[in-house]
């Protein structure tokens, strides 16, 4: 008799758990999913204008800073990892750099991607190391590694989260709501991990990489101020006008000297 009762009591946790663990994936699927078919949205397959450009760095890189990790972290790996906050490529470019339309959609509206974006942990970084996503897109979070490390995003407009993912292939999904440029991500158990993401209610956005260049594709025509952030050399902007069919250029430079 007693034995049954702690199945029972057993049980009821064990339901209690996923109920509100699997509440909130569903929520987040399902707002997205409503949205998606909502009316009024504008479709981006058609549009053919587009911004494109690459984001250089002037003047002496940064000396490149091996990423110190424990000894368990490195025990996982056999690369020396670097640090990320200001990586400079070798045709003299910056990567990791977050290029964005900030204004000039009005109030066009955009659906949410179905494909999540994924967020994995591996080796003890985030990879990405930045980018970005819609509100309302799911991020679907990954632990590839075999030990705990903990999600914790600081975002000021949307609602923090934070909670520990123990197993290896554990997955775990989230989603924005509002836009925020950027929501600092981190893991408290190991404090070198930090990642940023870029929350819009569009898609128009492209984050640098070993080349330095970005692309923002599929845009309506009109003028847009297009921001690039850079989570170490701040953010900088210029407006662009662009015709259907039309591609313009739009470089930024870091690393210039104030005049
Ligand atoms: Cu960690």
């Amino acid at each position: 008799m007693k034995f049954i009762k702690l199945v029972l009591v057993g049980s009821l946790l064990a339901m209690l758990v996923s109920c509100s663990g699997g509440g909130e994936e569903k929520q987040s699927s399902a707002e997205a999913g409503k949205s998606a078919e909502g009316e009024g949205m504008t479709m981006t397959a058609d549009m053919t204008a587009a911004v494109t450009g690459t984001v250089h760095f002037k003047g002496e890189a940064p000396p490149q800073k091996p990423l110190q990790q424990d000894r368990e972290c490195r025990g996982l790996h056999d690369q020396q990892f670097f640090i990320q906050d200001a990586v400079v490529n070798n045709n003299g470019t910056l990567k990791w750099v977050f290029v964005y339309v900030k204004s000039g959609l009005g109030d066009k509206k955009f659906a949410p991607p179905s494909e999540p974006v994924e967020f994995d942990q591996h080796g003890c970084r985030y990879e990405p190391h930045v980018f970005g996503i819609q509100t309302g897109q799911t991020l679907k979070i990954l632990n590839s590694d075999p030990l705990l490390h903990n999600i914790h995003a600081l975002p000021n407009k949307n609602r923090p989260f934070n909670f520990g993912m123990p197993n290896k292939g554990d997955i775990r999904e989230q989603s924005f709501k509002v836009p925020e440029v950027m929501v600092r991500i981190k893991c408290d158990v190991h404090p070198w991990m930090g990642a940023y993401c870029g929350v819009l209610d569009h898609p128009y956005f492209s984050v640098t990489g070993d080349d330095g260049t970005f692309s923002i594709d599929n845009l309506p025509p009109g003028e847009y101020v297009i921001e690039a952030w850079h989570e170490k050399y701040g953010t900088m902007t210029q407006t662009v006008t662009v015709g259907d069919n039309e591609t313009k250029v739009a470089d930024f430079t870091y690393g210039q000297p104030a005049s």
